[in-house]
C-alpha cells in the first residue's frame, strides 16, 4: 500500500498504481493499514476499477508517532527496512540532538539507520560525518542541487523500503526529485504543516523507485518523540555504547555518575563523541518523567 487518500488507498499491484477500498472485516483493521503495508485483495475485485482490500499482512517493522494530545500512538509506516536521516550541512544548520533522536527512534524500532548530509555545496559535511561515523553509522554527503552523492544514495535505496526523515528544509523533497527525475515533488514546502491542516493524522506516502524499492518522505516523523523507549534500554539505542554495556562496574549502571562506568570511559578515549553522550543524557532525563504523562 502506497498511501491513504481520504477514504481510499493507493496501492501498487504488479507494478501498476491502482485505487482500493477496505472490505468487510478489513474495515476493522482500518487504523492498521498504513503506507508500506502488504495487503490481500478480494480476488473477485482484481478486474474491477476499485480493488477490495480483505486484510493486512503481518509487518516485520513499524514506525509510530505519538498522537498529539497524548492519546496513544499511530503507525506512520510499516515494513520499513531502513531509516534515512537527512540533515543539511548548512541552511538549516545540523542539530546534533535532533539527528540523534531520529537515530534513537530507528534503533528502538530495530530498524537500521543511515545519515545523509545534503547541501554539501554550501558547507563542509565533515563535522557531522566525523560525529556519526564514529558512532557506527554510514554517512553519505550529497547536494541535490549539483547531483553530488545521488548515485551512491540511490544504490543504498534500491530494493529496500526506506523512510526519509529530518528537519524541514534539509532537502528531502529535492533529494527525491534528484533520485527519481520526473517525480516533481514540490520543494520548499513544509508538507507536514499543510497536511496536518486537512487530516488529524499525518501519514506517509510510499514512492516506488524505478530501479525497485520504495521511499517515503514522512511529514510528522521529524517530530517523533522517544516516549516509547524503556529507559533501561536507552543505552542499547547507541551503537557505540553496545560493546561496553555489561562491562560497567554496576549491572544496572545508567552511565551517568556511577563509578567504573565503561561507557563514560569511551569519552576519554575519544570513541564516544561528547555530543552523542549529551544526547543520551538529555533523552534519559526526558524518560525519567513519568511515562504516564504521555498516555
Ligand atoms: N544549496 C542547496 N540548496 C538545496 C539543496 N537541496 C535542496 N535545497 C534547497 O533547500 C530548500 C528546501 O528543500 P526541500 O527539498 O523542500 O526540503 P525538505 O523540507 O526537506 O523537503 C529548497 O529551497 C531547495 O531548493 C542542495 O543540495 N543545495
Ligand atoms: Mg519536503
Ligand atoms: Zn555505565
Amino acid at each position: 500500500m502506497l498511501a491513504r487518500e481520504g477514504g481510499s488507498y493507493r496501492v501498487l499491484v504488479e507494478g501498476i498504481e491502482r485505487t482500493a477500498v477496505l472490505r468487510g472485516k478489513a474495515k476493522r483493521e482500518v487504523d492498521r493499514a498504513v503506507a508500506g503495508d502488504r495487503v490481500r485483495f478480494d480476488p473477485a475485485t482484481l478486474t474491477e476499477d476499485v480493488l477490495g482490500i480483505e486484510g493486512v499482512e503481518p509487518r516485520h517493522s513499524i514506525l509510530e508517532r505519538r498522537i498529539p494530545g497524548g492519546r496513544g500512538t499511530r503507525a506512520v509506516a510499516a515494513n520499513v527496512d531502513q531509516v534515512v536521516v537527512v540533515t543539511a550541512a548548512a541552511d538549516p544548520l545540523p542539530i546534533p540532538q535532533l539527528i540523534d533522536r531520529l537515530l534513537i527512534v530507528a534503533e528502538a524500532n530495530d530498524i537500521p539507520a543511515m545519515v545523509v548530509v545534503n547541501k554539501c555545496d554550501l558547507a563542509s559535511a565533515s563535522p557531522v560525518i566525523v560525529h556519526l561515523e564514529r558512532a557506527g553509522y554510514e554517512v553519505i554527503a550529497t547536494a541535490a542541487r549539483s547531483g553530488l552523492g545521488i548515485d551512491l544514495l540511490r544504490s543504498r535505496l534500491v530494493g529496500k523500503e526506506s523512510v526519509l526523515t529530518g528537519p524541514s528544509g534539509a532537502g528531502k523533497s529535492s533529494l527525491l526529485n534528484a533520485l527519481e527525475p520526473g517525480l516533481g515533488l514540490r520543494v520548499g514546502e513544509i508538507s507536514a504543516k499543510l497536511r496536518r491542516g486537512t487530516h488529524t493524522t499525518v501519514t506517509a506516502a510510499m514512492i516506488p523507485l524505478a530501479e525497485g524499492g520504495f521511499v517515503a518522505d514522512t511529514p510528522g516523523f521529524s517530530e517523533v518523540g522517544v516516549w516509547a523507549i524503556d529507559r533501561a534500554h536507552l543505552d542499547e539505542c547507541f551503537p557505540e555504547f553496545v560493546p561496553r554495556i555489561g562491562t560497567c562496574r554496576f549491572d544496572d549502571c545508567t552511565h551517568r555518575t556511577e563509578p567504573g562506568c565503561a561507557v563514560r570511559a569511551l569519552l576519554d578515549t575519544g570513541e564516544l563523541h561528547p555530543e552523542r553522550y549529551a544526547s543520551y543524557l538529555t533523552v534519559f532525563t526526558e524518560l525519567e518523567v513519568s511515562p504516564r504523562d504521555w498516555e
